[in-house]
């Protein structure tokens, strides 16, 4: 099995096949043998029952036969297994971020993107993390998945050889946005690819040497927007729409208290969102800390300050 002209899709289809074969010939086989028993041995016809002694071909048959189906089965499941464990050389790397409840993935040139765009043809190395709890991402048509951990770096590779957009989903139950935990592969020519990539490249610079993005892109960035929003539309979680200034009824500590939504409480609210959580909406936002800097978090408050 060679990774230039084999991928992981025809891996695991052929040992399905396999499988599925071996199961059905089985199963068709074990039918019709009971059938035929049922009237072959029926009480009728065989009024006195014979004790039967022992057939040893038979036993040894039944022995070997199955275990040479089943040591195939695994043989067949453990190379294909290693080969889609082993990452081929020259593949392009890309990391994958799980966070309640969106993808994001990060090219080497700095590219922060939703949906995983890859060139036609080159091995996709992806490097899988999670941001908050368990998530598992799982791309179908490629026939690959793999659970993202807090704290651990999983991997997947595949070859993208045909073209098209492909659904990429979350397998893993996260919370309750899980089924909109949904993204794309977008495998493109060789050249568009290189077009996006510079593209998106020179994006990035220039929003280096601005000192720090505006906070409407942060927002978009960080995953913010995948449960609140800013046109006063209720998601998951309150709206951003207006919040600045606003009295607002949170729960601290199991006690209502009235709050004013000025700047050390949006701050908190980021990095802590389990100390006040606005009343009526459940207390699953994770903390941003690890994911948003003191000047990120300025930025998105002087955003929020205009969404009035
Ligand atoms: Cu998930």
């Amino acid at each position: 099995m060679n990774s230039a002209n084999f991928n992981s899709t025809a891996t695991v289809n052929n040992v399905f096949l396999f499988m599925l074969v071996i199961s059905v010939f089985l199963l068709v086989a074990i039918t019709v043998t009971m059938i035929y028993f049922v009237f072959r041995y029926n009480r009728k016809k065989n009024p006195t029952p014979k004790n039967i002694e022992s057939h040893l071909m038979l036993e040894i048959t039944w022995i070997v036969v199955p275990t040479l189906l089943v040591l195939a089965m695994f043989y067949y499941g453990w190379s294909g297994f290693k080969f889609m464990r082993t990452v081929p050389e020259g593949a392009m790397t890309v990391k994958a971020t799980g966070r309640m409840w969106s993808w994001q993935f990060t090219y080497d040139n700095g590219i922060k993107s939703g949906e995983l765009n890859v060139p036609l043809g080159r091995p996709v190395r992806l490097l899988i993390t999670s941001q908050d709890v368990l998530h598992s991402l799982f791309i179908p048509a490629f026939r690959i998945k793999e659970d993202a951990v807090p704290g651990m770096e999983t991997h997947l590779w595949f070859l993208p050889d045909k073209a098209g957009e492909y659904d990429l989903f979350c397998s893993e139950y996260c919370g309750v946005n899980h089924s909109s935990m949904v993204s794309k592969v977008i495998v493109m020519t060789a050249d568009n690819f290189e077009a996006w990539y510079e593209a998106g490249e020179k994006a990035e610079g220039a929003k280096k040497e601005a000192p720090v993005p505006q906070g409407a892109q942060l927002l978009e960035e960080k995953g913010c927007l995948d449960c609140h929003t800013t046109d006063g539309t209720i998601e998951t979680g309150p709206s951003f729409k207006g919040l600045f200034g606003k009295k607002t009824i949170v729960i601290t500590g199991g006690k209502e208290r009235e709050v004013i939504a000025d700047d050390m409480y949006l701050k908190n609210s980021i990095l802590h969102p389990d100390r006040d959580v606005v009343k009526g909406f459940p207390d699953i936002m994770p903390s941003q800390e690890d994911n948003v800097s003191e000047k990120e978090i300025n930025e998105i408050i002087t955003y929020l300050k205009g969404l009035k």
